[in-house]
């Protein structure tokens, strides 16, 4: 049974500053009619400078709405040109948050006195404490407009980032998306999300009188930090750090390290419930000693997890210290056989099958699980290697593939 939605326009919005300060806002409009099968067109962009590759990938699903947004900025204004921002806001009951904070979180922290504590460069605490400065004015200023608006606006977003300086990589989190640094082969470090039943979270949520229920906030929001969420933004005599939901974000400092830095992968809750860190980090390293596209990279991570079974809007920035693995032409090698043995794989289950009976797209994969592929991508494994099984699949069976196309994909799970 194929679910059918009801779209009627749906906007994204996506600012990129590139050096200097030229900001570039590019508005993208797409008018479609029925969403019945999940939408597999991506946005992407990609960049460089301060020795820092970046690529963004995102995509809607299943979603009626895109509701995720990202921002990456190389260069920061008022004589920080070799610092560097990036992040990614996870929307939930509308984007006008998810938005708001895509296009100004950055200003807030980088103006507010804190942040430039009196000196050039801004010392680690002036930073943190510029930081978190940052997200409370933002909200505030949210909620004014808000109220001004009536409270039409309902919707809140989380917010994972981080501030790469020449010497620290700072990140920041507030909500349930995850940021990750892979360094010497490994997970280096993640951010902790923020869920209503952590014990200091559900102590405050306690302390402002609500409650966590089927491990949701008042048994309804399923994150216990965001900007907006201004609904749960209301217990009077409680300050906004004390609220049923807060604004407020969790900033870990990390010192760099020019040898042992790889990459760091910023990714909403829709790429970490399917993918664990180990596994991610893993895909990556694999994805990046085959090919240099950074956005391409993102855009396998963003399909293997709708493959996994990932059911939400999903969005994903990657970005690569000088350290990141390089292409490997022994990698690459492996890889184009392990395409290769796919398509005579798939080619051996249809013709199993007889020229009457074609099987369909899922029996093939069923039937791919069940074997033992040596050099599958590890973290991703057959999953990464679908949209590989169904070009050769499309290939033999051009006549089947448009209506297996879309009921295959509901059926993968
Ligand atoms: C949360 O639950 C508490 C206790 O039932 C209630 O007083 C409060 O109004 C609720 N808040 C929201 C935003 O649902
Ligand atoms: C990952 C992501 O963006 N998730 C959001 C997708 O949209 C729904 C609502 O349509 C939100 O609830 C999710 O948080």
């Amino acid at each position: 049974m194929l679910a059918v939605f009801l779209y009627l326009a749906n906007v994204f919005y996506f600012s990129v500053v590139i050096k200097g300060c030229c900001l570039l806002k590019v508005k993208e409009v797409t008018m479609g009619a029925f969403l019945d099968k999940p939408k597999m067109e991506k946005h992407n962009a990609h960049g460089e400078g301060n020795s820092l590759r970046y690529g963004l990938s995102s995509m809607q699903g299943w979603r009626v709405e895109m509701e995720d947004a990202h921002t990456a900025v190389i260069g920061l204004p008022n004589g920080l040109d070799p610092w560097s921002f990036f992040a990614v806001y996870d929307g939930h009951a509308g984007s006008q948050v998810a938005r708001y904070c895509c296009e100004h979180l950055l200003e807030h922290i980088t103006s507010n006195p804190d942040f430039r504590g009196g000196e050039r460069e801004p010392s680690v605490e002036s930073v943190k404490s510029g930081i978190r400065t940052g997200f409370l004015q933002i909200d505030e200023h949210m909620r004014a407009i808000s109220e001004k608006k009536h409270g039409a606006d309902r919707s809140g977003s989380t917010a994972v980032g981080v501030l790469v300086s020449p010497r620290h990589t700072y990140f920041i989190n507030c909500g349930d998306s995850r940021g990750l640094l892979s360094r010497a082969g490994r997970v280096h470090f993640f951010t902790q999300d923020h869920k209503p039943s952590n014990p200091l979270e559900k102590e405050r949520i306690q302390n402002a009188g609500g409650s966590v229920m089927i491990q949701r906030v008042n048994g309804s929001l399923a994150v216990s930090r965001a900007l907006g969420d201004f609904d749960y933004k209301c217990v009077h005599g409680k300050g906004p750090t004390e609220q049923l939901v807060s604004p407020e974000p969790e900033v870990y400092e990390i010192e760099r390290s020019e040898a042992a830095d790889e990459f760091i992968v910023l990714a909403c809750d829709g790429i970490w419930d399917v993918m664990a860190n180990e596994e991610l980090c893993d895909f990556v390293r694999s994805r990046l000693e085959v090919t240099e596209d950074l956005e391409r990279v993102c855009n396998e991570i963003v399909d293997t997890c709708l493959y996994k079974g990932s059911r939400d809007n999903m969005s994903v920035v990657l970005i690569c210290f000088p350290g990141a693995p390089k292409i490997s032409p022994e990698a690459v090698r492996k890889e184009a056989e392990l395409d290769k043995y796919l398509e005579s794989k798939v080619e051996e289950i249809i013709k199993k099958q007889g020229e009457e009976d074609v099987p369909d797209l899922v029996h093939v994969m069923r039937t791919l699980a069940t074997e033992s592929i040596p050099n599958l991508p590890p973290g991703g494994e057959l999953a990464s290697k679908r949209s590989v099984v169904e070009a050769v699949y499309n290939r033999l069976n051009p006549c089947r593939s448009e209506d297996t196309d879309s009921a295959s994909a509901a059926d993968m799970w």
